[in-house]
């Protein structure tokens, strides 16, 4: 199946008379390690350089025993390595040969870091650890696919997060929350039920781009779920953990804090009763005697619907340092989410605007939480819209372990059916300037832990895939997965270097192939923006399943999303002069800018300001005539995404090329019936003519 092996594709390197002179270079792949996942590093080079070669290297490893299965030894690698020129791999520790070859300055790789170098024919990639020599050897087969040229690399790499995790909100019963591409790959009815070699390839996946830690379970964790951290699961998990272990992954589990009552029989969840904390230091105690490097509890509390401590006229802080005296002593966290407010009141008064909540709930509990707690808080305030403004709870708490959340998955930015290419939003939120500390404290450096001196950080988003054939639906949905893993270890990588990469990897070396699919994915995010919810006022999308333009789905409902337009204008008013006051949660000069109508930039103006439809942007046009001109263009720049995806034909695999075209299809027409339907409201609100006369009814 095309698709299948995504960016791990290994497609041969076209420049025959390179690769020729290059097969020499890569006879053999050596290593002194016994490990798994150093095998699994010579495993993937094997066959990645196979492929890309169509030759395989000889493999020379010690046995992972003393003798090998049939009793024979396989030669010493330092000597069998003394002929023709290869791929030496491996931990400093167990190969002497990379010492030699690295000398001193391999100190500075840390735990997960690597070093790569060519030295007299032979490729050495060699790291502190096991899973470090894994992400070399990704890294140098990401160098030969995008067509580096191997010779003379000198690379030096290591992660600038610590936690790179991966959220999968799959229910046991099968299906996924927010899920585009098919049922969950972890679960059927009603069971843990999995194929082992399907779950090695996301690990494969998921590991080439850096992801160290999964929670396998939906946050919404549900009466069978709920009894993940008890016996009746442990054993198929731990099956799960030892296939990601090989991958450098830990799994972690989502909990539900009701489980002592739901579970375990007691009367009460309150964190501080006795009963309860015993019975979370019980399953704490089972769940690493199956899984000893467990990562720990990934916890919704208190958060549309789900159980929490406000109940028990607890805290957060209390909730989740219960949790974390639990697992403290077997070294597992508590990733703790900020997604709490209130999801059944109305508009009352300012301190009801759901995008104060986080920051709200959060704020005052600031060096509240343990050290092995991390706050995973949304990249913006509401719920994962195509623009918010960044959340401003993101580096406003100095003593508190932070990670950002981002939604892989596309609920509200197409569900994989419209193309959107969502690293540019994340690059966009990870460089925004938070004046946490004076005027170098951008997302990045906040949660990568360095502004506030923090020990642990990091990434967490919503996975996308699912058991559909090329695991994300739209072939090119593929591009969010391996983005977000690449931006987790390196955020300073460019979008558009990321698509390029991609591309390369996933559909070989032709440049109008990589050139036209770059193209698209760096146009997608605009595109989407320009027919859906304008200037950043969000959701106008139909209630529940979230696909599908609806103005006022939501504008009458409890859930705390509004737009507020009337015959005079639209937008939300969250400045502290008149506003819900939102504005003034920003620090430094954000909050000015966004506070004054002539400094909030245009895409966020309506997120911000009531104006009336008249108000001119920055642009120079109203508000009314920007609306209609961004619709009216983005359902046009949809069909062309067709068309340039049609120049494709007979350059990319036939099927991949045929689930796309037929995507990019539904997103034209799609398109047409969000440009109608916004314009259509907004005309008959205002009652403004488009200035151009185009047909709106
Ligand atoms: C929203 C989703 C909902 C999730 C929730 C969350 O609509 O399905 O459960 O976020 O993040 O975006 O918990």
């Amino acid at each position: 199946q095309a698709g299948y092996r995504a960016w791990l594709a290994y497609h041969p390197r076209v420049d025959s008379a390179t690769s020729k002179e290059d097969s020499l270079r890569y006879g053999w792949i050596a290593s002194g390690d016994r490990d798994d996942t150093v095998r699994a590093a010579i495993s993937e080079l094997a066959e990645g350089i196979g492929a890309m070669y169509s030759e395989l290297p000889e493999i020379h490893v010690f046995p992972t025993d003393a003798a090998g299965e049939n009793g024979a030894r396989d030669p010493e690698p330092d000597t069998a390595i003394g002929v023709g020129t290869g791929i030496l791999v491996g931990t400093f520790a167990a190969n002497e040969r990379l010492r030699d070859i690295f000398g001193v300055e391999v100190a500075e790789l840390g735990r997960e870091g690597f070093a790569i170098r060519t030295r007299e024919g032979a490729t050495a990639i060699g790291a502190h650890t096991p899973v470090g020599a894994l992400y070399g050897a990704f890294h140098l087969l990401r160098l030969l696919a995008t067509g580096a040229d191997p010779s003379g690399l000198e690379v030096i790499e290591r992660p600038a997060n610590k936690l790179r995790m991966m959220n999968q909100w799959d229910n046991i019963d099968g299906s996924i929350e927010r899920g585009y591409a098919g049922p969950s790959i972890f679960y059927k009815n009603d069971a843990i039920d999995f194929d082992p070699a399907r779950i090695r390839d996301y690990a494969r996946l998921l590991a080439s781009t850096g992801i160290n830690a999964i929670s396998i379970n939906n946050v919404n964790a549900h009466r069978l779920e709920s009894r993940f951290v008890t016996e009746d699961y442990l054993p198929r998990i731990a099956e799960l953990a030892d296939i990601f272990r090989v991958y450098g992954i830990r799994l972690l589990l989502s909990i539900n804090f009701a489980a002592p009552i739901e579970v375990g029989g007691l009367p009460t969840a309150d964190p501080l009763d006795a009963d309860v904390k015993r019975w979370w230091r019980d399953r704490a105690a089972d769940i690493y005697a199956a899984i000893p490097d467990f990562g720990g509890f990934l916890v919704k509390a208190d958060s549309e619907n789900r159980p929490g401590p406000f109940t028990y006229g607890r805290g957060h802080a209390e909730g989740a340092n219960m949790l974390a005296e639990a697992l403290e002593e077997h070294g597992g966290l508590v990733v703790w989410r900020c997604f709490v407010y209130n999801c059944k009141q109305d508009w009352r008064d300012r301190k009801t605007d759901r995008a104060r909540a986080a920051y709200d709930h959060f704020l005052p509990l600031d060096g509240a939480f343990h050290d092995n707690v991390v706050l995973q808080i949304k990249n913006g305030p509401m719920d994962f819209q195509v623009r918010e403004p960044v959340s401003p709870l993101l580096g406003a708490m100095e003593r508190t372990n932070q990670v950002v959340e981002f939604q892989i998955t596309q609920e509200y930015t197409g569900q994989q059916r419209h193309l959107c290419y969502l690293v540019p939003q994340w690059k966009a939120v990870l460089d925004f300037e938070t004046y946490a500390k004076g005027n170098a404290s951008p997302v990045k450096r906040v949660v990568d832990g360095s502004v506030h001196d923090r020990a642990l950080g990091g990434f967490a988003a919503v996975s996308n895939i699912g058991a559909d054939a090329n695991w994300t639906g739209h072939p090119l949905a593929q591009a969010n997965l391996y983005g977000y893993g690449r931006l987790a270890w390196n955020p300073e990588l460019s979008a558009e270097a990321i698509a390029e990469e991609w591309a390369l990897q996933t559909f070989g070396a032709s440049r109008q192939v990589t050139d036209a699919v770059v193209g698209m994915l760096m146009d997608s995010l605009d595109i989407y923006e320009s027919y859906t919810a304008p200037l950043g006022v969000g959701w106008m999308v139909n209630p529940n399943h979230h696909y599908g333009p609806n103005v006022d789905g939501y504008e009458y409902d409890k859930w705390g999303t509004y737009h507020f337009a009337d015959r005079d204008g639209v937008g939300v008013d969250r400045t502290v002069l008149t506003g819900t006051g939102y504005a003034g949660q920003y620090m430094g000069p954000n909050a000015g800018m966004y506070e004054s109508l002539a400094e909030c930039p245009d895409e966020l103006l309506l997120f911000f300001h009531h104006v009336p439809y008249g108000h001119r942007l920055k642009s120079g046009r109203t508000v009314i005539q920007h609306i209609y001109d961004t619709h009216f263009d983005g359902a046009r720049r949809t069909e062309e995404l067709t068309r340039r995806w049609a120049s494709l034909e007979g350059l990319v695999a036939a099927d991949v090329y045929d689930a796309a075209l037929a995507r990019f299809h539904e997103q034209a027409e799609h398109a047409k019936e969000w440009r109608d339907r916004i314009n259509t409201y907004f005309y008959r609100k205002s009652g403004v003519p488009d200035e151009q006369k185009r047909a709106i009814y």
